[in-house]
């Protein structure tokens, strides 16, 4: 059987990823931190008691910022494939912990190269690398355009990515940088600009909100569902050399847009709730991100089938259902139609995933 560690398995993107493996039949591993509450509200819909002798997702307790519990990590797990998701992820954060920022999303990076490299286990690198890296590069960006960053965590990233290229190119490590453009869903963290706007909408249809408050509107992103996303992490792993590939739809919008498509889905008029707070505008924005993805296209054979108005719909339906509000239902319907395979709606696991991990989930 396959094994595979992750590291921010909490996160959007590791939960979705976990679902994923599990369904091709892997082991799953995930490193977790230690909360004074349960974070892994993500993981619950595929998560067992690991005494279940069928069981094969476990969680382990490590940070980032402690080389010796990587190490053992890898020395003892002795993984097939690392996917390294786990960073302090946002960006406007990163502005106010620039220095933790530099600690986890980068220097983590190499902590965890190295415990590879140090344990001696051989297995395949993925290092979730960011569009924040390309910043002020005008659009649209691929794998030539110069990096530009315009925040620590654009910094960190940079540095990240080009660590793990140093330590395919010194040490003949698999090592493949994805770097993946904005990427949403109902899992999406609350703070991130989409999830925030969906939230808010369903909050307001449930009259526990009336105001919502956002920074710049005008900035523009490239953004798919996440769950696609991971698909292509997987299939950067299975090629036979470690190579790096830019991911997104080629398709751009601007905040104003997914916010008005978000309010005129729910039936409600987005002027008489958006307000404009300053404190959301960043010191240094990147203005416009445009996925040139034609490599991934052509190496991997990926290509997004959710459409930009696709998305809003799967997450404005997302948040109405979990506050209990009756949705219009377009997001389920989007996703049985288009996507199917191992993941269909919000954290309801599909059957193949259900087939695959057969009694652990029964
Ligand atoms: P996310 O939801 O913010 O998840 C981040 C994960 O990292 C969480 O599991 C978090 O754990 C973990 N983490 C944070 N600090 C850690 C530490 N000190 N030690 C160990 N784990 C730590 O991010 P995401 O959206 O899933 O993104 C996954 C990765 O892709 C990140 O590296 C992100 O920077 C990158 N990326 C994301 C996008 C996107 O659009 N989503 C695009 C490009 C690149 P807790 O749950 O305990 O906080
Ligand atoms: O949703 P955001 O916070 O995402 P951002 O900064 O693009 O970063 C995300 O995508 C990156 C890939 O490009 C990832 F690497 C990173 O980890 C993260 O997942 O902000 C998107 C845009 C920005 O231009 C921001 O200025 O939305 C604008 N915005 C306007 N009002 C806001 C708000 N962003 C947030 N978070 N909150 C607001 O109120």
């Amino acid at each position: 059987m396959q094994n595979a560690l992750i590291t921010g398995i909490t996160g959007q993107d590791g939960s979705y990823l976990a679902e994923l493996l599990l369904s091709k039949g892997y082991e799953v591993h995930g490193v977790i931190r230690r909360a004074s509450t349960f974070n892994t509200g993500r993981l619950d819909h595929i998560y067992v008691d690991p005494h279940t002798p069928s069981a094969r997702l476990f969680l382990h307790y490590g940070d980032l910022s402690t080389s010796s519990r990587l190490i053992d990590l890898i020395y003892s797990i002795r993984p097939d494939e690392v996917y390294h998701l786990g960073a302090q992820s946002h960006v406007m954060v990163s502005f106010e912990n620039p220095e933790y920022t530099g600690d986890i999303t980068a220097l983590g990076t190499t902590r965890l190269l190295d415990a590879i490299r140090r344990s001696g286990v051989t297995t395949r690198f993925y290092q979730a690398s960011s569009s924040e890296m390309f910043g002020a590069a005008p659009p649209p960006q691929n794998e030539q355009t110069p990096f530009h960053p315009r925040s620590p965590y654009g910094a960190a990233k940079v540095y990240a990515y080009w660590v793990a290229i140093n330590y395919r190119e010194a040490y003949g490590m698999f090592c493949s940088n994805g770097i993946l453009f904005n990427h949403e869903s109902p899992r999406r963290g609350p703070t991130f600009v989409t999830r925030k706007i969906t939230r808010a909408v369903a909050h307001i249809l449930a009259g526990k909100q009336d105001k919502l408050y956002l920074g710049n509107l005008e900035a523009k992103r490239d953004w798919g569902y996440a769950p696609e996303y991971v698909e292509s992490m997987w299939k950067m792993l299975q090629r036979e050399r470690p190579d790096d590939y830019v991911l997104g739809t080629g398709e751009s919008h601007a905040i104003r847009e997914f916010v008005t498509q978000a309010f005129e889905y729910a039936g409600l008029d987005w002027r008489k709730h958006v307000f404009i707070d300053d404190r959301y505008k960043r010191p240094a924005e990147v203005d416009f991100l445009l996925a040139d993805p034609t490599k991934a296209e052509r190496e991997l054979g990926w290509t997004p089938r959710i459409s930009f108005r696709e998305l809003v719909r799967i997450m404005v339906d997302g948040d109405m259902e979990s506050l209990g509000l009756t949705c219009r239902g377009e997001g389920a319907r989007i996703l049985r139609e288009k996507f199917g395979a191992w993941h269909q709606w919000n954290n309801s696991v599909s059957d193949n995933l259900k087939a695959a991990v057969g009694a652990v989930l029964g």
